[in-house]
């Protein structure tokens, strides 16, 4: 067994003995009520799932283990003469919960490189589709394609103990990480590049090897493809591509299977997809008003506008942030230090000025101010990778990371079938009626 591997065994079983005891003596205790609203409005607030990887605050945002996005810039393994942090090294730290060393992050991304092959059967089955093909589609499918390769599905069907699934789920979920830069190089260069590929750098750590393969090779790219795949990795359990990955890998598809679903949740425009509205949003902006500049004032007229059509301003809003996501204070600390006087990255702030006020004042949004979407367009822009579409894939290839850690750890802790209880509401209104006990119907 490898390092990492034999060191997880460990954490899991002690873990294993921490939460059997806790809810021998603690499992009945209540943490929360659910009302009416709150099954018709999207769960929202409801406190039913377990995700040891990161912790979400409303006011002050995400934490890895413990450590905000700062504390990570500041104490996560870099490469030499870098300042980002290796996506590694969160991967290590969310895994086994403690921070690696040098030495531990470049054994991960040395794993990483061994286990990168990609068959050649999943090149061809994403040429198959058609090139107008929304990148997001040729992700989700060049990962299903890859299940061939599952150790879960094949050890499942000869037969396993439940108490060995997390061994090839680790291995899955490894191998998967792995593969995912060139998979996502693959469909950039065949969309936009004239399928004109780039081998692989075994050189190269995982973000940066995925920037080479892109065919970008600016440090200042490679720098910030490190930030971005850092703080794009985890944000709790119950966002939409985090629960879904987990909900289905709680039937034990395998982790080919669980991220693929999550991945079609992260393509969807109240989610991942955000992040190629928002630029897409901004660009017709500057068309409209035939400007690469535009004012305060304009903006503010483009995001009435917006909102008199009966759109959401995209980018901003939050389900459970209420104050500006440190995610896009983190990307804008990167384009103050990077690149101050690029207009994309001044529209973004001027639109940060602009938005929160006009939100405000519609009484009705919870959280005016922008998420991680709002920013991460414009800093791609300014290194040359202009086709928004695309910029979606990204996102999943860091999501990866904070998600199959988090399957990892659902396998370790035998954590059983997602299946909570709905209702009709003919139910519903027989219990308003005063019908008692409807809900053991
Ligand atoms: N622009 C316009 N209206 C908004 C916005 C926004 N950015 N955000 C919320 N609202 C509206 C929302 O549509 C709802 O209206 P109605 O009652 O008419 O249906 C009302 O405000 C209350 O919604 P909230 O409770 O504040 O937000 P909710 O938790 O339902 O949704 C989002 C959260 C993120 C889906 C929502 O804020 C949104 O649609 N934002 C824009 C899309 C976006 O940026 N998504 C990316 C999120 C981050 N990510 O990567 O996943
Ligand atoms: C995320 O990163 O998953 C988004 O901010 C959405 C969420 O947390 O609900």
């Amino acid at each position: 067994m490898g390092v990492i591997k034999d060191k997880f065994k460990e954490k899991a079983e002690q873990a294993n003995t921490e939460i059997k005891e806790l809810l021998k003596e603690h499992g009945n205790k209540v943490i929360g009520e659910v009302t009416l609203a709150q099954i018709y409005q999207g769960m929202r607030g409801i406190t039913g799932l377990v995700s040891e990887t990161s912790l979400l605050d409303a006011q002050e945002g995400i934490r890895f283990r413990g450590y905000t996005i700062p504390e990570l810039q500041e104490k996560l393994p870099k490469v030499e003469g870098g300042s980002e942090p290796l996506p590694e090294g969160l991967f290590y730290l969310m895994l086994l919960g403690e921070l690696p060393t040098q030495d531990d992050v470049e054994h991960v991304t040395g794993v990483w490189q061994r286990r990168s092959h990609v068959p050649n059967h999943v090149f061809s089955t994403i040429d198959a589709l058609p090139l107008h093909t929304h990148p997001m589609t040729m992700f989700v499918t060049g990962i299903m394609a890859l299940q061939t390769e599952s150790n879960f599905a094949r050890m499942y069907a000869e037969g396993m103990n439940k108490k060995d699934y997390w061994d090839p789920t680790f291995d899955d979920a490894m191998d998967l990480i792995a593969r995912l830069p060139r998979i996502a190089a693959y469909i950039y260069r065949r969309k936009y590049k004239f399928s004109k590929h780039i081998q692989p750098n075994g050189l190269l750590d995982w973000s940066g090897n995925l920037a080479h393969m892109m065919g970008y090779n600016d440090p200042g790219f490679h720098e910030l493809m490190r930030l971005y795949m850092t703080i794009h990795a985890d944000h709790e359990g119950g966002n939409v591509s985090a629960h879904t990955t987990h909900l289905v890998g709680s039937a034990l598809s395998d982790v080919y299977q669980s991220l693929a679903a999550g991945m079609n949740g992260l393509a969807g425009p109240l989610h991942g997809l955000a992040n190629q509205e928002v630029i897409k949003w901004i660009f017709e902006l500057r068309e409209q008003i035939g400007s690469d500049s535009p004012t305060k004032e304009q903006i503010a007229e483009y995001v009435q506008a917006t909102l008199t059509s009966g759109k959401v301003v995209p980018g901003y809003g939050h389900a459970v942030l209420r104050k500006t996501d440190p995610r896009f204070t983190a990307q804008m600390e990167f384009g103050k230090k990077h690149m101050p006087d690029d207009p994309l990255v001044q529209t973004v702030w001027n639109v940060y000025e602009a938005v929160p006020p006009i939100l405000e004042s519609l009484g009705k949004v919870k959280n005016p101010w922008p998420n991680v979407d709002a920013h991460s367009g414009a800093l791609l822009v300014h290194y040359g990778l202009v086709e928004y579409e695309f910029y979606t894939v990204l996102f999943g290839v860091s999501r990866a990371l904070g998600v199959l850690a988090s399957l990892c750890w659902d396998r370790a802790l035998n954590m059983p079938l997602e299946r909570p209880k709905s209702v009709t509401t003919a139910l519903v209104k027989r219990w308003l009626d005063g019908e008692d006990e409807v809900w053991d119907k």
